[in-house]
């Protein structure tokens, strides 16, 4: 079986207490992969080499830095291949998916944000005979916590920024796809990252990102996760008074207005409930139909639905491969049996699905639909993570709103309508961080990313992730 190893101070090495666990294929149900238990101990020894490296890394001119980051990318861009596959067999999602998406975005993430650092500048004011300027500098050691959806784009999403800021980074990949973590992190000396300036730790939640988030030496954490353990880090780490940044869950509605181009509203909201089998924050996992094109768009939905390839993530036409993991996919299955005991009925899919041959035991979902619900139901309320969307008829665009609004969670939305002041309209309403009309997961790196309500605490992308990892100084003269 494979060990990972952590990244530390440069230098890869075993977990300082021996402990390791197993990680499965989730396409064969089985443990392909050891991963470091880690504890404080190594925690520690990130933080010591994090605080050495800081002066020196802290100075650098930013275009030094950004040379590592773009030659990281690089070096990445060359295995991409092989960090795909990885990242496939880790997570199950397929692999032409993984290539394109995954890989793809975690290598333009370390591009944009090396470029982002070198033009991140900060302000000047003048107000009568004062003047003043900003200096954005960097907090010192931060650190990442990120999930097993997509490891590669959360993971370096995350820590690119706060190198390009200049800080010392510890990041913490999720103990269920650490894979391409590992290997990104067998790249770092290569690009030339001075020993110290970016860990890599693997582990536990509740174990090594519980010694992190309460680590007086690490001021600031930007987690991406669920809600309940970002709940968990918001609250100790104010303790400290601690900089967090919360990206959590999500529970999205796709709203179809009336005068929609059903087809093309049909592919997008096949694809918001259904990429990644249903594995995005930003899915769209409740369907608001107008009434009167309802029962038109269901058919278009399910004829679409019916076609997606469920299969071995490896093979090239594959669209939907596993779930996460066996509890991940035992709790999505567990929803559908509560939409069912709630009153709803299944209109597409609704079990575990077998696929023959080296997948036999492999943790596989059909793609869901569910009608015959209350919004009000657990089914609508609560986020389920998985390859699951109800369906629901509205009547008026103020009606569609209130549906759209009435769960806890805000992070996306998006809406289908030919109508431009219908659309603003709407957008402005809707209670969510972003809104995508008529596209879904349409992404420019340089815009606020975030959510309201429970899906998280503050935004990240272009600028904002910059000034999440910075502490900005106002300098005043009279003049
Ligand atoms: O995620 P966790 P889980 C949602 C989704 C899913 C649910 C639970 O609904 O079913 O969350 O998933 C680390 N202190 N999302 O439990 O626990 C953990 O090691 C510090 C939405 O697998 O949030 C991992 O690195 N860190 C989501 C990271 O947190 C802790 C993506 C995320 O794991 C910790 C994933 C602790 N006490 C799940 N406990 C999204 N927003 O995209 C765990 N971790």
């Amino acid at each position: 079986m494979k060990k990972i190893l952590n990244f530390i101070d440069g230098s890869l090495m075993e977990p300082l207490g021996g402990q390791y666990f197993e990680t499965e294929d989730p396409s064969i149900g089985k443990p392909y992969a050891l991963v470091p238990d880690s504890d404080e101990h190594d925690l520690e020894l990130a933080v010591k080499a994090a605080k050495k490296a800081f002066p020196h890394w802290h100075n650098m001119h930013a275009a030094e830095r950004a040379g590592a980051m773009h030659k990281l990318a690089d070096l990445i861009e060359e295995n991409a291949a092989d960090f795909a596959r990885a990242e496939c067999i880790d997570n199950g999602r397929p692999l032409s998916q993984c290539s394109a998406a995954n890989i793809a975005r975690g290598i333009a993430n370390l591009h944009f944000f090396a470029d982002a650092g070198q033009k991140f500048v900060g302000e000047q004011f003048k107000a009568g005979n004062i003047e003043s300027y900003t200096i954005p500098q960097p907090i010192g050691v931060v650190a990442t916590i990120s999930p097993w959806n997509l490891p590669m784009l959360l993971f370096t999403w995350k820590f690119a920024p706060a190198l390009a800021a200049g800080n010392c980074v510890i990041a913490k990949p999720s103990e269920i796809t650490p894979m391409t973590a590992y290997m990104l992190s067998e790249l770092v000396n290569d690009a030339g990252f001075p020993h110290g300036v970016f860990s890599v730790i693997h582990g536990k939640g509740a174990k090594i990102g519980a010694a992190i988030t309460k680590h007086p030496d690490i001021p600031a954490i930007s987690f991406t996760g669920g809600t309940v353990t970002g709940t968990e880090i918001y609250s100790t780490a104010a303790k400290q008074l601690k900089k967090v940044s919360l990206e959590l869950g999500g529970k999205n509605p796709t709203v179809v207005f009336e005068d929609a181009d059903i087809e093309a509203a049909s592919a997008g909201a096949v694809a918001a409930a259904f990429s990644n089998q249903g594995e995005i924050c930003l899915c769209g996992s409740r369907l608001l139909v107008h009434e009167s094109i309802y029962e038109h768009f269901k058919v278009a939905l399910l004829i679409k639905a019916a076609k997606i390839k469920i299969g071995d993530p490896l093979e090239a036409d594959t669209q939907h491969g596993p779930m996460v993991s066996k509890a991940h996919m035992e709790k999505v299955l567990g929803y559908i049996d509560l939409a069912v005991k709630e009153g709803g009925q299944i209109i597409a899919g609704g079990k575990r699905h077998v696929v023959e041959g080296r997948c036999k035991d492999g943790y596989f979902i059909e793609p869901t639909v569910i009608e015959g619900l209350p919004q009000t139901c657990r089914t609508n309320q609560e986020e389920i993570f998985g390859p699951v969307a109800t369906i629901q008829p509205f009547k008026t665009e103020e009606e569609a709103i209130a549906l759209a609004n009435s769960t806890e969670y805000g992070l996306a939305a998006n809406i289908w309508t030919q109508d431009d002041a219908r659309a603003k309209r709407v957008a402005a309403k809707i209670e969510s961080g972003i809104v995508w009309v008529n596209c879904w997961n349409v992404r420019d790196l340089s815009t606020p990313f975030g959510g309201v309500k429970k899906s998280g605490v503050g935004r990240e992308g272009g600028r904002r992730a910059m000034e999440f990892f910075t502490e900005e100084k106002t300098v005043s003269r009279l003049v």
